[in-house]
C-alpha cells in the first residue's frame, strides 16, 4: 500500500540528513557538522539581510563606515561559523579565509568526532553594500590517519598537525557546499551522492528541499569571467574567449557573458543553467585569485557531483594537493563540455 501524500509534509535539510543517516550514507557526526553549518548560514543570512539597514544608519556619520562595516560583516560571519562549528563538538580543526592559520578546536569542546572544516564565511563581500548576492562556501574532511592530533601541549607541533590535516586534496572531501544569500537563501550541498539544494523558508526558519539531485547541463552558452583582466591573461585563455564571441563559429549566436563578481552567485547560475565560470591566472597573479581549499575545491566537488567538471586549465582541481592553507589556483568550472572546450586551448600551450 502506497503511503498517502500528506499535504503538510515537508522535506527539510534536517529530515534529509536523518534519512541519509538511517541509510548509513553518512554517520551521525557528519550530520551534526552539516547541521551546525546550516545554523551558521541562517544566522549569516539574517545579518546580510539587515546589512543595508545598518549602513543607512551609519551613513550620517563618517564616510569610511561603509568599508569598515563590510569588514565587520566578514569578521562577524567568521565568528558565527567558528562558534557554530566548535559548539557542535564534532569539529577538530577549522580553516577559514579570515584566519591566518588553521584553528584547533579546544579538545574540551570536541568531545566526539574530529572533522576538519574549511570555509569562506562570506565570499564576495565587496558586493554587500550594493545589495548584490553573496555566499558562504565550505568543505568537510575526515582527519588524516597519518597525522593524529595528539600534540595539544605543544603549540608549534599542534599547528603543524593542523596544517597537515587541512591540506587534503578535494577528491577526499566528505561533504561540501555553499549557501547563497540572494532573492532567496539557498543551501546547495553534496555528501558524495549527488547535489541537493534547500531553500530557507523564513516562515519556519528551516531549509526545505527544493532542488533534488541537480545535474548541470552538459553544455551551456554562458561564460562568466572578469574580462577586465583580458590583456593580462595567458594567450590561450584570450583565444578561447575570442572564440566564444565569434558569431560564425556558433551559428550566428555567440555565447552570453554574465559576471556578478560573487563566486557563489555565478556558480549557482552556472550549475542550474549550464556554462562556465573562470578565474584564470594572469601576468600579475600566476594562480589567479581564488583559494583552493575553501573556494575552488568545494565548487569543483559540487560540479563533479552534478556531472560537470572543475579544472585549473591543465589539471583536475580535485587532484591538486594543497601545499598551503591559502593557496590559490586558476579555476574553470561548470558544464563538462564547456570546461573540456576551454582545456582544448589551455592544454595546448
Ligand atoms: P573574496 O573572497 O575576497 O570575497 O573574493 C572572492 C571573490 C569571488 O566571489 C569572485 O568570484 C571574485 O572574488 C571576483 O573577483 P574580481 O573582482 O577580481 O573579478
Ligand atoms: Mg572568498
Amino acid at each position: 500500500q502506497t503511503k498517502q501524500q500528506n499535504e503538510y509534509e515537508i522535506f527539510t535539510l534536517t529530515t534529509w540528513l536523518f534519512k541519509l543517516e538511517k541509510q548509513g550514507t553518512i554517520n551521525n557526526e557528519l550530520a551534526v557538522v552539516i547541521s551546525s553549518i546550516a545554523l551558521a548560514c541562517k544566522q549569516i543570512a539574517s545579518l546580510v539581510n539587515r546589512a543595508g539597514i545598518s549602513n543607512l544608519t551609519g551613513v550620517a556619520g563618517a564616510q569610511n563606515v561603509q568599508g569598515e562595516d563590510q569588514k565587520k560583516l566578514d569578521v562577524v560571519s567568521n565568528e558565527v561559523f567558528k562558534n557554530c562549528l566548535s559548539t557542535s563538538g564534532r569539529t577538530g580543526i577549522l580553516a577559514s579565509e579570515e584566519e591566518d592559520f588553521p584553528v584547533a578546536v579546544d579538545i574540551a569542546d570536541a568531545y566526539s568526532g574530529n572533522y576538519i572544516v574549511c570555509f569562506d564565511p562570506l565570499d564576495g563581500s565587496s558586493n554587500i553594500d550594493a545589495g548584490i548576492s553573496v555566499g558562504s562556501i565550505w568543505g568537510v574532511y575526515e582527519p588524516s590517519e597519518e597525522c593524529p592530533m595528539d600534540a595539544h601541549d605543544d603549540a608549534n607541533k599542534l599547528m603543524e598537525q593542523c596544517v597537515v590535516n587541512v591540506c587534503q586534496p578535494g577528491k577526499d572531501l566528505a561533504a561540501a557546499g555553499y549557501c547563497l544569500y540572494s532573492s532567496s537563501t539557498i543551501m546547495v550541498l553534496s555528501v558524495g551522492t549527488g547535489v541537493f539544494g534547500f531553500t530557507l523558508d523564513p516562515m519556519i526558519g528551516e531549509f526545505v528541499l527544493t532542488h533534488k539531485d541537480v545535474k548541470i547541463p552538459e553544455v551551456g552558452k554562458i561564460y562568466s569571467f572578469n574580462e577586465g583582466n583580458n590583456d593580462l591573461w595567458d594567450e590561450s585563455v584570450q583565444e578561447y574567449i575570442k572564440s566564444l564571441k565569434s558569431p560564425e563559429k556558433w551559428d550566428g549566436k555567440p555565447y552570453s557573458s554574465r559576471y556578478i563578481g560573487s563566486l557563489v552567485g555565478d556558480f549557482h547560475r552556472t550549475l542550474l543553467y549550464g556554462g562556465i565560470y573562470g578565474y584564470p591566472g594572469d601576468k600579475k597573479n600566476k594562480n589567479g585569485k581564488l583559494r583552493l581549499l575553501y573556494e575552488c575545491a568545494p565548487m569543483s566537488y559540487l560540479a563533479e557531483q552534478a556531472g560537470g567538471l572543475g579544472s585549473t586549465g591543465t589539471t583536475r582541481v580535485l587532484d591538486v594537493v594543497p601545499e598551503a592553507v591559502h593557496q590559490r589556483v586558476p579555476l574553470f568550472v561548470g558544464s563538462k563540455k564547456e570546461v573540456e572546450y576551454l582545456e582544448s586551448f589551455t592544454k595546448k600551450s
